[in-house]
Order: structure tokens, then C-alpha cells, then sequence
């Protein structure tokens, strides 16, 4: 049989999707991501998952795009008709970057290695990255005449502020990951031999937090930039009312005042 394009392992809560095609630093093709959308979506269903972690097999993260991919990569035959990447990116990358950005869990980037172009998105849509120290973000984009996508406009600006994302979409300059968490484009940087620890640290700790409480942070976060500061109160009153009613507030009060660790089971 041959080999998954992404490898999905299961460990407590944990689920681990692992892009899977290191002879080309997991550049994307049509069939893989075919293969991590039934991953995420089947991890969203499954309500024994608190947690999902994306990373690479081998030497890269993610370089994007698989350029070669026969179903884009535009022939070099002169007048030939050119493909159309509009619709692979509304078929491919929209549905990718909407599902990650909309899990019902935590998902932490762990990025092993070089992320470019879509790769550095895929992982900067994600709620935690962590890089390995040697790893890097590329924006390869304006190299190959694109502009940044799966997400890589909206997402850019908002991490890192308007100057560095033209910076780093106008130049396509590859940024290693400990300048890239001082500038705030990631949470944290790990030497290379700390990164699986880390990771599967992390996971479990988010994994056995109030999930629920998790999501609507980012959905609040993500949705609070398009509000005024009043219309961002407003909302944070309707969420705390509908947290408030969750069982994982009533446990995690109540573990906080009988002075025990809660056990929260929200989804
Ligand atoms: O159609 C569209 O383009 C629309 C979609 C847009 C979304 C995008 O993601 S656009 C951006 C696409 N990605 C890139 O432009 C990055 C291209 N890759 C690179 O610039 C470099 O590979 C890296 C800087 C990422 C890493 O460099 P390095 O020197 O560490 O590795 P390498 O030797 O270049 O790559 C190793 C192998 O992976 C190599 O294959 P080989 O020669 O050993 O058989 C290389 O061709 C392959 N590879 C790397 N990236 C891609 C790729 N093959 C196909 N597509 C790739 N994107």
C-alpha cells in the first residue's frame, strides 16, 4: 500500500497530522490536500480530540504549493492557455485556511523545518506555532509574481503590523524562527531536539483545558479587529453568558474553590 500524504497519529487526545511528502518539502498537491481536509474534518468530528497538531515529515515544514503539480503548474509551451489559479485557490487553499481557522479545537503549527509561501500560512493560521530553531518562514510569493494567500494578507498585518508584513511579502526574504518570535510572527522558538517535547507538552496541556473557552477566544480574537471597543464589550458580554452556562465554568470555578484540579469536558 502506499504511503498516506498525511500520516495521522492519535495519542491521548491528541491528534497529529503529519504532511507527508518530505522528497518535496510537502509542497502541496491536489491529493494531499484532499488528504489533510478529511484529516481536519475528521478530527473535528471526533469529540475524543482536544487537541491537533500540523506538522512535516522530514527536513521541511511545508514549501506551499508543489509547483510541478500537474493540475496547475503552468505549461511552458508558448500560447498556451494559462491555468487558472483562482480556482485552485477558491478549491483548495479558501477551504483549507477557513477549516483550520474554524476547528473546534485548539491546533498548534509544529514547524519542523522551512514553511513557504501557502506552507508559512498553513502554519500562521494556526492558534500556537512553535518552530524549531532551525526552521524558517518564507513568503515566496512576490518571488513567482503571486501575492501572499491562504490567508497570508489578513493573517500578516494583524501578527506583525503593517510594516514588517510588506517587508516580508514584498521581499519574500526567508525569516529564521528566532526572529520570527521576536517580531511576534510565532509564539515560540525551540532548539531543534526540544520541538517534539514541546509540542506534545503543549497539546496535552491544551487538550485538558476548556476547549470551548479556547475557540471562542480565537473567534473573538479573529473577530474583534472589523468591532469599535464597545461592540467588542458587547460581545464579550454575550460570550461570557453562554460560557458562563457551560459546564466547564461551573467545574472550573468550583475546582478553584475546593482547591482541586478541574476536569473539564466541554467540546
Ligand atoms: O499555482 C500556484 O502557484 C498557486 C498557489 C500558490 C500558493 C503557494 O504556495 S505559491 C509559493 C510556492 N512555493 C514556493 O515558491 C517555494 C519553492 N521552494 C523554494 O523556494 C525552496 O525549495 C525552499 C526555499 C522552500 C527550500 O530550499 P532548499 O534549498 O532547502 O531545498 P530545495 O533543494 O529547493 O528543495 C528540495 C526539493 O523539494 C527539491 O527537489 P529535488 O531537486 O531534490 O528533486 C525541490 O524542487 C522540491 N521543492 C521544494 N519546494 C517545492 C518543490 N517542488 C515543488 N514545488 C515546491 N513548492
Amino acid at each position: 500500500m502506499s504511503e498516506p500524504l498525511v500520516r495521522i497519529d492519535h495519542s491521548g487526545a491528541v491528534r497529529t497530522l503529519t504532511l507527508n511528502r518530505p522528497q518535496a518539502l510537502n509542497s502541496f498537491t491536489t491529493a494531499m490536500h484532499e488528504e489533510l481536509r478529511a484529516a481536519l474534518d475528521q478530527a473535528a468530528a471526533d469529540r475524543g480530540v482536544r487537541c491537533v497538531v500540523i506538522t512535516g515529515a522530514g527536513r521541511g515544514f511545508c514549501a506551499g504549493q508543489d509547483l510541478s503539480d500537474p493540475a496547475i503548474a503552468p505549461s511552458l509551451e508558448p500560447g498556451a492557455e494559462p491555468k487558472d489559479i483562482g480556482a485552485l485557490i477558491e478549491r483548495c487553499y479558501r477551504p483549507l485556511a477557513l477549516r483550520v481557522r474554524t476547528m473546534p479545537v485548539p491546533v498548534i503549527a509544529a514547524v519542523n523545518g522551512v514553511a513557504a509561501g501557502a506552507g508559512a500560512n498553513l502554519a500562521l493560521g494556526c492558534d500556537l506555532v512553535v518552530a524549531a530553531r532551525s526552521a524558517s518562514f518564507i513568503q515566496a510569493f512576490s518571488k513567482i509574481g503571486l501575492i501572499p494567500d491562504c490567508g497570508g494578507t489578513w493573517l500578516l498585518p494583524r501578527l506583525v503590523g503593517r510594516a514588517a508584513a510588506l517587508g516580508l511579502a514584498l521581499t519574500g526574504d526567508k525569516l529564521g524562527a528566532e526572529e520570527a518570535q521576536r517580531i511576534g510572527l510565532i509564539w515560540q522558538c525551540v532548539d531543534d531536539a526540544a520541538l517534539p517535547d514541546t509540542v506534545s507538552t503543549l497539546a496535552a496541556r491544551l487538550a485538558a483545558m476548556p476547549t470551548k473557552a479556547l475557540v471562542q477566544t480565537r473567534l473573538a480574537l479573529d473577530a474583534a479587529g472589523a468591532l469599535g471597543f464597545d461592540e467588542a464589550l458587547q460581545r464579550e458580554a454575550e460570550l461570557q453568558r453562554e460560557l458562563g452556562r457551560s459546564h466547564d465554568y461551573l467545574e472550573g470555578a468550583a475546582a478553584f474553590l475546593q482547591k482541586r484540579p478541574p476536569t473539564f469536558k466541554d467540546r
